[in-house]
């Protein structure tokens, strides 16, 4: 599928607003993947399908969670927002016939992060968080730190996610955590 037919086949399951967002990320995921010599092709699909799940309610995720056969964890069971990422996965391999593991792998941590995210990764996660649709306080710091340096980009996001989600008083996702303790490891080493 080229980049305009998978256009047309996401528009079909996004509302305005998230067709929008998505947009938003698939510019920002190209300008990333040209600053850190990532596969723009690879990116722009990531980008495209990171939400496929997201208009889905709880009962209907947690349906789709039961006939892919994915395993879940307790906290991603509880919170229906993190349940997106790994259904979104499993459609775009599904629905629009994404076979490749590290776009289908973007999808499937873009919202809580993991270890060891490769480069796809990274930028899909932070796209998502940057896009010029995102106007939360903090954004434009992060912003600048993403452009220059990834790892302190994504350092920065993750840490804005620790305390929104703390304030909060929302579950804390051990991927979302996981990636906190390396990046922070990581920081400490260079020292
Ligand atoms: O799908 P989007 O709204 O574009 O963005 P996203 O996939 O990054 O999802 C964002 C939501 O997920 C945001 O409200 C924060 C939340 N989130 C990220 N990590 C965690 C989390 N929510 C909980 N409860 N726990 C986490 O560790
Ligand atoms: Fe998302
Ligand atoms: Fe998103």
């Amino acid at each position: 599928m080229g980049e305009d037919e998978l256009i047309e086949k996401v528009k079909g399951v996004l509302s305005p607003e998230r067709l929008a967002h998505t947009l938003g990320v698939v510019q920002t995921a190209r300008k990333l993947s040209a600053r850190y010599g990532s596969d723009p092709e690879k990116a722009v699909t990531a980008a495209l399908l990171h939400d496929i799940a997201r208009e889905h309610d709880r009962n209907t995720l947690l349906q789709m969670v039961r006939n892919f056969g994915i395993i879940i964890d307790e906290v991603s069971a509880a919170q229906t927002e993190l349940l997106h990422q790994l259904v979104g996965a499993e459609l775009a391999g599904r629905d629009f016939g994404i076979t490749d593991p590290a776009i289908l792998n973007a999808i499937r941590v873009h919202t809580t992060g993991s270890v060891q995210m490769s480069l796809l990764d990274k930028i899909i996660y932070l796209a998502d968080f940057i896009e010029p649709g995102r106007d939360f306080p903090g954004v434009e710091s992060i912003r600048q730190k993403a452009w220059e340096n990834l790892d302190e980009g994504l350092f920065a996001a993750t840490v804005n996610t620790l305390k929104h989600l703390l304030e909060k008083g929302r579950l804390i996702h051990a991927s979302t955590v996981a990636l906190y303790n390396e990046l922070q490891l990581s920081k400490s080493c260079q020292e």
